[in-house]
């Protein structure tokens, strides 16, 4: 029987940086199960063409060690999939991690024994391993969602999700390709394929804004500067509600005169990147304000695709700019300036099934060699829910979490002892610039294993009580937003049939979740109960 003080599923960034966290900081026997062949986690499995993230490279690092972010150099202002994957690569082996980590082991069962207080961790493969704590490092967008479209057995041709994209890369080129799927990946993958496609059939349902990223090379004297910056960006990060490395405006839309606005606006959109959402104060809280920046990208839409069908088609918004993760692009627009590519309502011509040769809506029939599935993930809880995890009583998470998600501070569930979640659903998570909640919530988890260990406490577990809480902290933080308006959102888990209608991150700020966090770690995780051990 092989226990371990702490087994961590998942080697992304978070798996990694709490492997290293509590094997070399509080000297723990670690295990980390990864499914898949290498380390990465989300930027392993999206390897689908222009996988890129849209956080700035140097704010997409690790903060934790300064001598860690001066050996790695960035080539580009954005990251591509490949760069990211290297990256994680380095820190690996750089920091000595990859004899801790097993990969091909796919997580199937979790279940808490309560006479030991160990978690009995299973594998696909039948093995098995026992550890004193779990820590959930799954990602937040782990669990592809893949529609039901009839007949898939009848289609000749290849399938592929962007999210499971095949590690060695399908040849498209001279072929006639569809894309299902306009959000954050189909914005990417789209302007990729066109390059290479004989003809390229864009299935969109909703539109979505996009911001242009404005990516360039990064020089040498941009690494320098970089470094030299490292602590002014990670107080930036710090004191951003969403750790970014900017400063939140103070100005509201509404009170700046549309002159004014305009020149600013047109400022963000030539900078490029995410910070255009922090153009003005007011655009998440007042629909008039949010207005005025949806109307300026409509503009800019209508400026650069050609045929006014089209151009129509992709500004046809049902949602405030924002209230949906907003993506950014490169040369998404112009795409459909091309002859071959053709844009396709499928909200008033739905999908009906696929044909031998390609598909069908209910107006028209499209051949098709590939079709790329862009449609997202069931976000936050997708992946610990396709576990069977039990804890005390054999209750299961499944049980537990039927109407929707609940922790506290995202951290850790009721019943369900030393278990704690990374970015888990009830945290700031997919709101925020992801490397900076990784890293608050490992040091969190690794303070309060230390906590643990000095007082000789065995388990931590969270009430309910203060697990529900937490639910109506979160429910109230986000009651004043725009949030609950995109009915659809995967935020809300409105891309997923069936899945509980609630909202599911904390939308109070990664700065001032980090406060309530602390606070509860100085009053010595009162909100908590421990058992001693005997
Ligand atoms: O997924 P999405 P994504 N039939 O859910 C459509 C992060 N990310 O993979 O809007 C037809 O946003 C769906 O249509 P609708 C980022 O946080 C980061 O693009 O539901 N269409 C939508 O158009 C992002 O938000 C980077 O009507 C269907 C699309 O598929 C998150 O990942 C890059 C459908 C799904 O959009 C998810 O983005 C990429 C169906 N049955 C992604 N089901 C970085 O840069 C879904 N759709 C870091």
């Amino acid at each position: 029987m092989q226990i371990f003080d702490a087994i961590i599923i998942g080697a992304g960034f978070s798996g990694l940086y709490q492997l290293h966290s509590l094997r070399d900081k509080l000297g723990l026997k670690v295990k980390v199960l990864e499914a898949g062949e290498g380390v990465g986690g989300t930027w392993y499995w999206n390897r689908y063409p222009g996988a890129r993230c849209d956080t700035e490279s140097k704010a997409y690092s690790y903060y934790f060690s300064k001598e860690l972010y001066e050996e790695w150099n960035w080539s580009e202002r954005y990251p591509t999939q490949p760069e990211i994957e290297k990256y994680l690569n380095f820190v690996t082996d750089r920091l000595n991690m990859r004899k801790e980590i097993q990969f091909n082991a796919q997580v199937t069962d979790l279940i808490f024994d309560e006479n030991k207080h160990l978690w009995r961790v299973l594998l696909k493969n039948k093995e098995q391993y026992f550890a004193k704590f779990v820590i959930s490092a799954v990602g937040c967008l782990s669990f592809a969602n893949v529609p039901t479209i009839p007949n898939r057995d009848l289609f000749s041709g290849e399938v592929y999700h962007t999210g499971n994209w095949p590690k060695k890369n399908p040849t498209l080129k001279g072929k006639k390709i569809g894309v299902i799927g306009t959000g954050s990946t189909g914005i990417q993958v789209i302007p990729e394929v066109a390059k290479l496609a004989k003809k390229l059939t864009v299935f969109q349902r909703t539109p979505n804004y996009s911001v242009p990223a404005n990516n360039y090379k990064l020089t040498e004297a941009d690494q320098i500067r970089a470094n030299e910056e490292f602590n002014k960006s990670k107080q930036l990060m710090l004191q951003h509600r969403g750790g970014h490395p900017w400063k939140h405006s103070n100005k509201a839309a509404k009170k700046t005169n549309s002159v004014e606005r305009k020149k600013l606006y047109e400022k963000a959109w030539d900078n490029g990147g995410l910070s255009f959402r922090d153009t003005f104060s007011d655009l998440s809280v007042d629909l008039e304000s949010n207005n005025t920046a949806s109307n300026f990208i409509k503009d800019k839409i209508k400026s650069i695709v050609h045929d006014h069908r089209t151009a129509d088609l992709l500004t046809d918004f049902d949602h405030p700019f924002g209230s949906k993760r907003p993506p950014i692009d490169t040369n998404y627009y112009e795409t459909f300036n091309q002859k071959d590519v053709e844009l396709i309502n499928i909200r008033n011509n739905p999908i009906e099934s696929f044909v031998s040769n390609g598909i069908k809506t209910s107006k028209q029939h499209y051949e098709l060699d590939v079709m790329i599935f862009a449609t997202g993930f069931d976000a936050l809880t997708g992946t610990l829910l396709n576990m069977n995890i039990e804890g005390n009583n054999n209750i299961k998470l499944k049980n537990v979490w039927k109407s929707g998600p609940i922790t506290n501070l995202g951290l850790l569930i009721p019943d369900f002892p030393n278990l704690f979640l990374i970015t888990g659903p009830g945290s700031p998570a997919v709101l925020t610039n992801m490397p900076r909640a990784i890293e608050q919530h490992v040091e969190w988890i690794t303070e309060c294993i230390h906590f643990m260990i000095t007082k000789n406490y065995q388990t931590i577990e969270t009430t309910s009580k203060a697990a529900d809480k937490w639910g109506r902290t979160v429910h109230e933080t986000v009651n004043d937003t725009f949030f609950l308006s995109a009915k659809h959102s995967w935020y809300l888990g409105g891309n997923i049939p069936n899945k509980p209608k609630v909202f599911i991150p904390y939308a109070g700020g990664l700065n001032k979740y980090r406060e309530l966090c602390d606070m509860v770690a100085l009053a010595k995780y009162d909100e908590f109960i421990f058992t001693q051990k005997k």
